[in-house]
């Protein structure tokens, strides 16, 4: 994987890492990004991240709105809990908003419990979607005014306006300070969906004041940017967070073709990008937008000027024809991030994926032919999974770096060991079948470089850490065994690439 530098370097005093505020007057809020590790106690070992985009969006709407602002980003920066809190403490910020996920949850709970005791709370992220009373009633959370649920640009500006304003915002909860018990706010039907699903195409584009590491210049000399084109995944699977049952507030939708050009080009005028990066759930989800985006995007002759990557889904692209597939080439579709997950039909039907093996090999190799690249997601340890199905998991890996030895396009596999998320589908199922809640939280580092991995892993650092249970057949150590020589042999391919294209 590529690992960008910044295009902006992080200044060194630290009170200016707060990026995006009017430091000449004080701060109606500062929105955190807690870091994934206590960076304090074993520093960072990659330094690019994505951008919190989502955060980036409250702040965005917030300012213009008529707030002063700010971000801090401690995970692109790499800074301990201690140091966070100090931060923010010495800054002094009416409000400070923190996206909680799961992985996280702890560590935004120490820099919760740190805060001054002026400073007021508010929560949201997938974390508080999927247990937003466990988070109201955690001691650690005592400053929360509000947490809420979903996409909360409208109404996190109607918080900054007047607290009070809490009871009549829909999905907005808080716990009662002196009774124990938990409010919530309560929008008139009509209202609801305003605050909600609020129009895409009419929400600011994101400021990138707010976004300390993007646009970034990559490796290839190209400066780079990550957008979103769409909320919301219209799928099931019993992993992901993003999953329709666990995100049951969203409706799914599209920004209009000509919002999202808008935002290209502005980004291309403003900084120079020639690269985008669409992180939505599933941005190649639904055939009719794919043909829609594309109809403007060749009426533009985008794929004379830019480069870009999307998440898309293998089944959509199966049925699509070849002519759609050399519009996506034409148009500088640089690479699909497809979420594959495992060789075995078994495991895919049981997570839901409505894929199977062979159609993952028939989609990556038309899209190599086109000179398409692939980015293959893999998990290795769902629950059920059997040592056949791993060692399936494992084959299709060759044959999908086979498939790239002799095509244009390249393949890349990026894989994880299984680890539940709460409100994931399958999450439900490992609790009913006896698995406790706490512990599947427990999250962990995990060192995979006692298994020789040491260069390939460092890029991937944040994404190795572990619940420490086995979900399926294999235990955990030959599941590492594996995860780590499929990054090692993934790194050399990478680095024989670099060397043959230099
Ligand atoms: C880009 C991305 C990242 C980026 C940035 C993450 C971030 N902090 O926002 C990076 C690479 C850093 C990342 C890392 C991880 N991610 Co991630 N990521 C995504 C991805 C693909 C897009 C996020 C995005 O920008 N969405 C678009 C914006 C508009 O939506 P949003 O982020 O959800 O934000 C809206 C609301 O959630 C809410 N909100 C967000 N922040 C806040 C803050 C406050 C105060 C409030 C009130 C509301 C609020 O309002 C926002 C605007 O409407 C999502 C999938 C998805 N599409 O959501 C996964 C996703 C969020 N990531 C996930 C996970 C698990 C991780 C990691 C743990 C991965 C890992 N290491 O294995 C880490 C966690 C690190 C961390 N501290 O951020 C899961 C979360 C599952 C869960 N229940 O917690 C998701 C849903 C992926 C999945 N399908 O399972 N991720
Ligand atoms: S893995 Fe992808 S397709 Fe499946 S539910 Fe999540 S975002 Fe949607």
């Amino acid at each position: 994987m590529p690992v960008p530098s910044p295009a902006r370097e992080p200044n060194t005093n630290v009170s200016d890492l707060i990026v995006g505020a009017d430091p000449r007057h004080s701060l109606d809020a500062l929105f955190v990004n807690a870091p994934l590790r206590d960076y304090t106690l074993r520093p960072r070992t990659n330094d690019y991240t994505l951008p919190v985009l989502g955060m980036a969006y409250i702040a965005t709407y917030a300012r213009q709105t008529g707030f002063n602002v700010g971000l801090l980003d401690a995970e692109a920066y790499g800074l301990g809990v201690n140091t966070t809190v100090e931060i923010i403490n010495r800054a002094a910020p009416r409000w400070v908003g923190l996206n909680l996920l799961a992985p996280t949850y702890q560590l935004s709970a120490r820099i919760a419990s740190g805060l001054a005791p002026s400073i007021r709370l508010v929560v949201g992220g997938h974390h508080a979607k999927a247990m937003p009373r466990e988070v109201l009633k955690d001691p650690r959370f005592h400053h929360a005014r509000a947490l809420i649920i979903g996409e909360a640009e409208l109404r996190v500006a109607a918080l900054l306006e007047d607290e009070r304003r809490r009871t009549e915002l829909p999905g907005v909860m808080w716990r009662d300070r002196l009774l124990g018990t938990v409010g919530a706010g309560i929008a008139d039907r009509q209202a609801a969906g305003r605050w909600t699903a609020p129009d895409l195409d009419a929400l600011p584009m994101v400021n990138r004041e707010f976004l300390p590491q993007d646009p970034y210049t990559a490796e290839d000399g190209r400066i780079e940017a990550n957008v979103v084109g769409s909320r919301g995944c219209p799928y099931d699977c019993g992993f992901c967070g993003a999953a329709v049952s666990a995100n049951p507030d969203i409706t799914i939708r599209t920004r209009k073709p000509s919002s999202i050009l808008a935002e290209l080009d502005h980004l291309h005028s403003s900084y120079g990008v020639t690269a985008f990066r669409f992180v939505d759930d599933l941005f190649l989800g639904v055939e009719r937008f794919i043909r829609e985006a594309m109809t403007a995007f060749s009426a533009e002759a985008v794929g004379s000027r830019y480069v870009w990557d999307a998440t898309g889904r293998i089944n959509v692209l199966h049925r699509a024809d070849d002519s759609l597939l050399d519009t996506l080439a034409a148009n500088g579709l640089r690479e699909v991030a497809l979420g594959i997950e495992s060789g075995s039909d078994r495991i895919l039907g049981a997570m839901d994926k409505r894929i199977t093996a062979a159609m993952t090999l028939s989609v990556a190799r038309r899209l190599m032919e086109r000179g398409i690249n692939v980015k293959g997601y893999f998990i290795l340890g769902y629950p059920g999974e059997q040592r056949a199905d791993l060692r399936a998991t494992v084959a299709h890996i060759h044959d999908l770096w086979a498939l790239e030895d002799r095509l244009p396009g390249r393949f890349r596999a990026s894989v994880f060991e299984f680890r539940p998320y709460p409100g994931s589908p399958v999450w439900g199922q490992l609790v009913r079948e006896g698995h406790d809640p706490a512990a599947m939280m427990d999250y962990g580092d995990v060192d995979l470089t006692e298994h020789g991995a040491d260069e390939a892993m460092r890029g991937r650092d944040e994404f190795n850490f572990s619940v420490e249970i086995q979900f399926g057949e294999t235990p955990l150590a030959e599941i590492r065994s594996h995860l780590a020589e499929l990054s090692r042999r993934q790194y050399d391919r990478n680095a024989a690439t670099r060397e043959a294209t230099a």
